[in-house]
């Protein structure tokens, strides 16, 4: 077993390195792609034939920032492509470092399957279960405690920004940048965004609940548990979908498709509006809300979470979860509310919260934004970044998941946490910007079985960016007499509109 993980663990450490930028066509922030991490596998297998090896991540290993913003000014510039686990050009293992410390990485998802197996063949179980007047058959076990993607460029509207895929985070948003009409130029905004962690600690101190604290990213894999989205039902007619794809335990690349998908939205709202009712001729202007949303699905365990990044000509980045828990499914012979609300007879749905940290890497201008703001159980010393909502770390390539690098059984000696510990100086420094956003809840009884969509979200908005209100330009849409619609061939896009 331990010679096994060390190997694991070993591995979880190399850099690969795959191909020159301008070979590979690629932008440098672009996930990897299905035959990257066919040649990253292939590597790896060569180097180290005799060993039985287990793929846990695979991911970009993300180019300096300095690298990245010299090449989207000329992108002429050769960035090597490299993953974590690999220079392509010269097809070699560019470090191996072993890691000694707590803590391990992602379960795969042959892992999280293997680990349920024995508990349902498990004779006490299968008794208990019959006890409860359930089949085994309908029993689902899961276990309580694995990376990639495909790029995409968008424009859209005065937008332009990447979006990617990775195996942990999921959806990451990548130099985003916004068109000033004032300045005739596109100015950044955000460098890099994802969810870094997902916490969900449920409320109840008795012996089967005590230890269900879920970290939803750094074990399960967030991209790992991305549910294809289906047409029209998780996305609107005018969206288009996109890929995902990280490895399998043997390295070779898994695909979900539909895994992201993008659309324009109309909300029916009003953007802005003006009227002058003292003026000849009754001045009369209106413009429609219109945004992109940029959305996936992620199932973990019970719960399903709508993950959107929504983007609005006026410089908003409005970040939003929807919560929706496949159903409740502990039985008992409880007879009355503890720790959490009998939400049908002997069904208990227990308190809990769910605490997604966004790391949110804001590069406005491309400078450094000023600073906003700046227990002894394992789980908990890991999410110490719910907290406080709002942290502030200075930029550092390797400080990206705020639970720690390696998660499950980990101390929480890598963490957000620690990172603010030495307490570094924010002030005119390139920053990142945490934020913790929870949903507290307490089940009730409309619930049961199946409970309504909770949601969260907050909003980026510009402050003194603009000269002047960004969106007072937009033209006003024009009535289209669609030829013949059924329906079916809806309009991919009515946003004719800009500037
Ligand atoms: C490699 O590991 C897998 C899973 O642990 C096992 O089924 C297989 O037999 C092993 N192969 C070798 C050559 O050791
Ligand atoms: C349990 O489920 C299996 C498969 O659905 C079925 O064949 C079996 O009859 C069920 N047993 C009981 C006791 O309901
Ligand atoms: C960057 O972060 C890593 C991990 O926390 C740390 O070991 C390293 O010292 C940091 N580098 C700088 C320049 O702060
Ligand atoms: C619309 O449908 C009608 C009846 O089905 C047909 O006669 C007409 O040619 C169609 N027009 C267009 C623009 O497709
Ligand atoms: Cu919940």
């Amino acid at each position: 077993m331990d010679s096994k993980l060390r190997l694991l663990l070993f591995f979880f450490c190399f850099v690969v390195s795959i191909l020159p930028i301008s070979i590979s066509k690629k932008r440098p922030l672009d996930s990897l792609s299905p035959a990257e991490f066919t040649l990253v596998q292939t590597i790896v297998k060569t180097s180290y034939p005799s060993n039985n090896l287990s793929f846990h991540y695979v991911g970009l290993d993300e180019p300096d920032k300095a690298v990245v913003y010299s090449w989207l000014s000329n992108s002429k510039i050769k960035i090597p492509r490299r993953a974590i686990v690999i220079d392509l050009s010269r097809r070699s293992i560019v470090s191996d470092k072993v890691y000694t410390g707590h803590g391990f990485p992602l379960l795969t998802l042959e892992e999280q399957r293997t680990g349920a197996a024995p508990v349902l063949a498990y004779e006490p179980f299968k008794a208990s279960v019959k006890k409860r007047g359930l089949n085994i058959s309908d029993v689902v076990c899961s276990s309580s405690t694995v990376g990639m993607a495909k790029r995409r460029v968008r424009e859209w509207a005065n937008w332009v920004f990447n979006v990617g895929f990775d195996a942990r985070v999921g959806t990451i948003i990548s130099t985003a940048s916004i068109y000033d009409v004032d300045m005739h130029k596109y100015r950044r905004v955000l460098y890099r965004g994802f969810i870094s962690e997902l916490f969900i600690p449920y409320q109840d101190p008795r012996e089967e609940w005590y230890h269900i604290t879920y970290f939803d990213n750094g074990e399960f894999g967030f991209g790992q548990s991305a549910a294809p989205l289906e047409p029209l039902k998780d996305c609107p007619p005018n969206a288009v979908f996109i890929d995902g794809y990280f490895t399998s335990q043997d390295g070779a690349p898994i695909q979900t498709p539909n895994a992201i998908c993008i659309f324009e939205r109309h909300t029916g709202d009003v953007m802005w509006r003006h009227t002058e009712a003292e003026m000849p001729g009754d001045v009369r202007e209106v413009r429609p809300e219109v945004s992109l949303v940029v959305r996936m699905v992620a199932t973990v365990g019970n719960y399903d979470y709508v993950i959107d990044w929504e983007f609005k000509p006026s410089g908003s980045i409005k970040l939003g979860c929807k919560v929706r828990p496949v159903e409740y499914t502990h039985i008992d012979q409880i007879k009355e509310d503890q720790q959490g609300k009998l939400v049908a007879d002997n069904t208990i749905g227990v308190n809990h919260d769910h605490f997604l940290n966004y790391y949110l890497d804001l590069d406005i201008d491309g400078l450094v934004v000023g600073p906003l703001l700046t227990d002894d159980d394992y789980p908990q010393i890991r999410a110490g970044f719910t907290d406080y909502n709002i942290w502030v770390t200075p930029y550092n390539k390797s400080e990206k998941y705020s639970g720690g690098n390696y998660v499950y059984q980990s101390h929480g000696d890598d963490t957000l946490l620690q990172w603010t510990d030495g307490n570094r100086e924010i002030e005119n420094k390139d920053i990142v910007l945490w934020y913790t956003m929870g949903i507290h809840h307490a089940p009730c009884q409309e619930d049961f079985p199946v409970m309504p969509t909770v949601s969260g979200g907050f909003e980026l908005r510009p402050t003194n960016f603009f000269e002047y209100n960004p969106v007072l330009k937009v033209i006003p849409p024009k009535h289209v007499q669609w030829p013949n619609c059924t329906g079916k061939h809806q309009p991919v896009s009515t946003l004719n509109i800009w500037w």
